[in-house]
């Protein structure tokens, strides 16, 4: 089934120059750009693009490393495109992510208190709808 998901590149991704190379790896697998900005992110926008983390011991961290600069947000689509940009992205620990994951090629663990691993994805139906829906309200 046709769907779309939440995408951004997190501000370690920006900084690095990895736009691109994070947009060449979701078209390249073929799936299509529907909405690209860069924006900047706000503690009450994080707040609901993280409800489910408020309140964990890396929480202050995650929130302070979302707003160090801007980030590229993007819906995409395609089939299947929430499990498969996963896919794509990796899982949360760079230093463990495959080999082939933009996060197992490009990222590494640092000593920080929260994970800087380039890309977020929305991780079901209901979490894409809702990310869409806080990141693009006209989509
Ligand atoms: P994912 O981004 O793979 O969906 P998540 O939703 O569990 O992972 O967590 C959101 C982000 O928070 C994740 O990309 C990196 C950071 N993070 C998660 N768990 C962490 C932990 N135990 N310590 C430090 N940072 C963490
Ligand atoms: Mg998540």
């Amino acid at each position: 089934m046709t769907e779309r998901t939440l995408i951004l590149v997190k501000p370690d991704g920006v900084k690095r120059a990895l736009s691109g190379e994070v947009l060449r790896r979701i078209e390249a697998k073929g799936y299509t750009l529907v909405a690209v900005e860069l924006k900047h992110a706000t503690p009450e926008l994080l707040a609901e693009h993280y409800a489910e983390h408020v309140g964990k011991p890396f929480y202050a961290p995650l929130v302070d490393f979302m707003l160090s600069g801007p980030v590229l947000a993007v819906v995409a689509e395609g089939e299947r495109v929430i499990e498969g940009f996963r896919s794509l992205a990796g899982t949360t620990d760079p230093t463990t992510a495959a080999p082939g994951t933009i996060r197992g090629d490009l990222a590494r663990t640092w000593d920080l208190p929260v994970i800087q691993n380039i890309v977020h994805g929305s991780d079901s139906p209901e979490s894409a709808d809702r990310e869409i829906g806080i990141w693009f309200p006209a989509l």
